[in-house]
């Protein structure tokens, strides 16, 4: 199996991040260190980046980039496909082709979580959702040109009311029946939205191209009830060929942390 850990670029400043922080070059160096095939970049507008020298950065030290992810478009600067104001709505699609770009440089894929938005009150439903087809519509367009995947992320009832389930996600992406439209699955939220984690994948996993890892406390796996053996073992069966990537708290510290996740996942890699 092939692993990462996400790593906030530099324009994503907040201490709250599920990412490794501070300089990115050394961010780079441990983890590479550690045993990381991968590196997950967490971005938030990537035109205030040296996208060049983050090109060679994970080149110098043979890591890959799995995927670009864009939770905090959202978490921190609020835009959304669904926010009912047209300004922000446009502002949130206009990023997404940034990043876009991004992740083509990087020969990269982008997932989709927060940045969908979520259903509000007072707001049409139907014009919500409408606002929602819109934007993966557009941003689906750009990202066949660059040759990009976007991955929708369900992500769970506590921080959106969209979207929540792999169910609901895999019935969202399949009128669109486009090859650069896919799911990304996160077992945080599968183990809180979903019926079994294991039927889920066994049901998406010809859409599934990327995958994030935390246990149910959402620290490191090993730290809560979620059996990862039996994932691992599943995912070999079904030939999953992705990366599984962490996005965990940095608890009690990132760098243990990035230790103790790949430490771990490595056994079990051997044991699956
Ligand atoms: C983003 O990948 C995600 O899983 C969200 O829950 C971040 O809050
Ligand atoms: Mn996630």
């Amino acid at each position: 199996m092939k692993f990462s850990y996400t790593v906030a670029t530099p324009d994503t400043k907040s201490p709250d991040v599920l990412a490794f922080r501070g300089d990115f070059r050394e961010s780079l160096a441990t983890l590479k260190e550690l045993g990381y095939d991968g590196v997950e970049l967490m971005v938030r507008s990537p035109r205030e980046l040296d996208q060049e020298a983050i090109k060679k950065a994970v080149e110098e030290f043979a890591l890959a980039v799995p995927d670009v992810c864009t939770g905090e478009v959202f978490g921190i600067d609020r835009l959304s496909f669904m926010d009912p104001d047209p300004t922000v709505r446009r502002e949130a699609v206009q990023r997404t082709k940034e990043v876009i770009d991004f992740a083509a440089l990087l020969d990269s894929q982008i997932n989709v979580g927060r940045l969908r938005g979520s259903f509000r009150p007072g707001v049409d439903r139907a014009d919500s959702l409408k606002w929602a087809k819109e934007g993966f519509s557009e941003v689906l367009e750009y990202a066949a040109a660059k040759n990009v995947r976007v991955l929708l992320e369900p992500v769970n009832r506590y921080e959106l009311n969209f979207l929540c389930s792999t169910q609901e996600a895999l019935e969202f992406i399949a009128p669109f029946n486009n090859p650069y439209f896919g799911l990304m699955l996160d077992i945080y939220h599968m183990n809180i939205e979903d019926k079994s984690t294991v039927a889920s994948f066994i049901e998406a996993i010809d859409y599934c191209h990327h995958i994030h890892f935390a246990d149910a406390t959402r620290r490191y796996p090993g730290t809560g009830q979620i059996d990862f053996l039996n994932i691992m073992r599943a995912l070999k069966a079904l030939k999953y060929d992705g990366f599984i990537s962490l996005e965990i708290m940095q608890k009690p510290d990132q760098y243990t942390a990035a230790k103790r996740s790949i430490e771990y996942l490595r056994l079990l890699d051997e044991l699956s």
